[in-house]
């Protein structure tokens, strides 16, 4: 049973041109993709050594995941706690080796991802897949795929084809197609000399990588482009302009991916994805908040947040853009930390379905400007907290104002006793 309240916002979005109903509709459908390693701080089960190559979690929260079983209850956790559809993303790390052992990277077999898959069917959901170029020995100065050291090139180009066929199992085994994320943080702390071998001999690994046989309906192999990371200061080989011509030249087997956080402060991914879907019939994402810069603070419903969504609601790319979250922060409560982000892209998505997108165009392309600032600034003050509190109600998850309690709760009975 529908609230008075919701009865009253659904009635004032129709005056403006908004079924509300069918915005909660369509959101139930809408994958996100739920990063693993916010649990753990990107460790993963496969090293014991810190997070290293060019990425970097601060604080020091008590009660982190230390083990899959942990990992994947505290996501069971956050699962009862968000609403719509998501998706599990793992990256290689998260290999758990069983009775039969260790195995390196560049030997790693979908067997080593059994639970993952058993934990996606047992909540219906996807998998994505991410090999994991960073926190290892093989990477050789801060560089992988890049290296000049040919050893260490085919050791990171063996582990991205075994990424690919875990990929593969994993679209197989869950019937939806697996996003395959590549990034690495090779580059340069200081001036290098040479700007484009380094360039050059990644575009050859990633090709070799992307040789690998696959399905292209189910795996969905993506170049992540960034602008520096820690350590790397002074340049990245997969710079945006590498890794977005990288995707156009091999269109036809992999996607671009952009980071939020992987561009000049004042550049706005949100102005990239219209420009994309021109080019591209798929893009990926990784949601972020940089706060000054790459610094994966927790998703908030922040303006940025919701021109993302904005983009992908009105350009109709629902279909088009595979939405994944991105964030580590070790300071707070980890739990809290993925179902705050999770909430804030399924209040962003919401937010842009309970737009009169097509009105506003219409103002646009007529020239009505001045009515379309305040028409667009007006939309701030419309009920949307009571369209947010049925959409959660009808997914069956606490309203806002109510799970942190239940985060209260598992800390206690929980996560202080690991
Ligand atoms: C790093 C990239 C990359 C990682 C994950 C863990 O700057 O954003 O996507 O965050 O692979
Ligand atoms: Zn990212």
């Amino acid at each position: 049973m529908a609230t008075e309240r919701y009865e009253s916002a659904k009635a004032m979005y129709a005056a403006i041109g908004v079924d509300t109903d069918k915005a909660i509709e369509t959101l139930k459908k809408v994958p996100v993709s739920m990063h693993c390693w916010q649990g753990d701080d990107v460790i993963g089960f496969d090293h014991d050594g810190p997070l290293t190559g060019g990425i970097q979690t601060t604080g020091n929260y008590p009660g982190k995941a230390k083990t899959p079983e942990q990992l994947m209850a505290d996501m069971e956790k956050v699962f009862t706690l968000v609403p719509g559809q998501k998706k599990i993303n793992v990256h290689a790390c998260y290999a758990i080796f069983e009775e039969d052992g260790f195995v390196d990277r560049d030997k790693l077999e979908p067997r080593h991802f059994k639970k993952w898959v058993e934990l996606a069917k047992k909540h219906n959901m996807g998998l994505d897949f991410n090999p994991t170029f960073f926190s290892h020995p093989m990477i050789k100065d801060g560089l992988s795929l890049s290296s000049p050291d040919p050893e260490v090139r085919k050791f990171w180009i063996e582990h991205g084809k075994a990424c690919i066929r875990i990929s593969q199992y994993f679209a197989e085994e869950t019937g939806i197609p697996c996003v395959m994320n590549i990034w690495t943080g090779d580059g340069f702390k200081d001036i290098p000399a040479d700007r484009m071998g380094p360039r050059m001999r990644y575009k050859e690994s990633i090709e070799e990588i992307l040789n690998e046989p696959y399905d292209f309906n189910l795996v969905k192999p993506c170049v992540e482009s960034k602008v520096f990371g820690i350590g790397v200061e002074s340049y990245t080989a997969g710079s945006a302009e590498f890794s977005l011509s990288f995707a156009a030249e091999h269109k036809d087997k992999c996607l671009p991916l952009m980071d939020n956080g992987h561009y000049h402060p004042t550049e706005v991914v949100s102005d990239k994805i219209p420009a994309l879907l021109c080019f591209f019939d798929e893009v990926a994402l990784h949601v972020t908040r940089g706060v000054r810069w790459d610094s994966d603070h927790v998703l908030l419903l922040d303006d940025e947040t919701k021109e993302i969504a904005k983009e992908i609601v009105r350009n109709d790319a629902l279909n088009r853009v595979y939405i994944a979250l991105d964030y580590f922060d070790a300071s707070i409560n980890r739990i809290s930390a993925w179902t705050v982000g999770m909430r804030n892209m399924q209040k962003a998505l919401l937010n842009a379905l309970c737009t009169p997108n097509e009105a506003l165009k219409k103002l646009q392309d007529e020239s009505r400007l001045t009515e379309l600032m305040v028409r667009q600034d007006e939309m701030k003050t419309m009920p949307f907290g009571d369209v947010w509190a049925e959409y959660c109600a009808q997914c069956g998850v606490p309203a806002d104002g109510t799970w942190f309690d239940e985060i209260v709760k598992y800390e206690e009975e929980v996560l202080s006793r690991r």
